[in-house]
């Protein structure tokens, strides 16, 4: 798949790391060149132990977050990004619901489009089809703010499949290219436990609909539930989860943990041969 001016095949997994830019992460109440400074030695760090996606998030997901304001997450994001595409040769990737922050991140390099609402804010689906890069589209039910409000399903996996199925549809009408589609099952969106583990389980099914699928598990509470474990110790978990997810066929995997997880990947190909 092409993201931009990178290629990447995606017939082997890859590992995606995770650069959160909110002010709970890289500001300390200092400078704002020192924040920027010490988030692009977290990408160095994250480029040398092998990642090849950076996924450049403003908006805080967490459940139960407010919403971000667009120019705060502009003014989050750009320069990082721009920073990021002089200095490394990695993909970027553009953690975002907003179109226009889709748009002026594309616009100053961001090769990959991650959408956790899968492009249902208005005017999202637009900007995907005028833009020249590759979107993911993850199931989430509800909304980051009521998602873990017991959420209920007949069937999880059925229903992850035909709303992804659903969205590419929807895409591909307005004019998104087919080929350039990355599926995620969205882990711990608006999900239990015993949602997440069916989803893991049937991974297999769900990277045969024709679309790559990417897999974000790190860190995340069903580690914790699992092992009991904290987050600060779910490295271990987040390695095991990663691998079987790759595996089961997932083509990238999200993670905070980038250099344990790029060698499960190695561990996962030399077993592909
Ligand atoms: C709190 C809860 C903070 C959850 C951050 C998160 C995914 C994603 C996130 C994912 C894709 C995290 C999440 N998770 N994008 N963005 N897939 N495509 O653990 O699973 O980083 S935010």
């Amino acid at each position: 798949m092409k993201f931009g001016s990178k290629e990447i095949d995606l017939s082997f997994p890859h590992v995606m790391g995770v650069l959160n830019v909110t002010p709970d992460s890289f500001s300390d109440g200092g400078k704002y060149s020192a924040n920027i400074d010490a988030a692009l030695r977290c990408v160095d760090g994250m480029v040398r132990q092998g990642a090849a996606f950076i996924d450049v998030g403003g908006e805080s997901t967490r459940p139960g977050a407010d919403r971000v304001d667009e120019a705060e997450e502009l003014g989050r994001v750009l320069p990082v990004i721009e920073k990021i595409i002089e200095r490394f040769d990695v993909i970027v990737s553009v953690d975002t619901s907003k179109p226009l922050v889709m748009l002026e991140a594309v616009k100053v390099g961001a090769g990959l489009i991650n959408d956790v609402c899968a492009l249902r804010e208005p005017g999202a689906v637009e900007v995907a089809a005028s833009v020249n890069v590759p979107v993911c589209l993850m199931h989430m039910s509800g909304s980051p703010r009521n998602m873990q409000c017991a959420p209920a399903y007949d069937d999880v996996v059925a229903e992850v499949r035909a709303f992804l199925l659903q969205r590419k549809e929807v895409c591909v009408a307005a004019g998104v290219y087919a080929g350039g589609i990355i599926f995620d099952p969205g882990f711990g969106f608006g999900k239990t436990l015993e949602h997440n583990v069916a989803l893991m389980r049937q991974l297999p099914e769900l990277c045969e609909l024709g679309s790559p699928v990417l897999v974000g598990v790190s860190r995340k509470s069903m580690l914790g539930t699992i092992t009991g474990k904290p987050v600060a110790d779910r490295l271990a978990v987040g390695t095991a989860a990663a691998t079987y997810a790759a595996m089961s066929g997932a083509a990238i995997v999200r993670t905070h943990d980038v250099d344990a997880t790029v060698d499960a990947m190695k561990f996962v190909r030399a077993l592909r041969g």
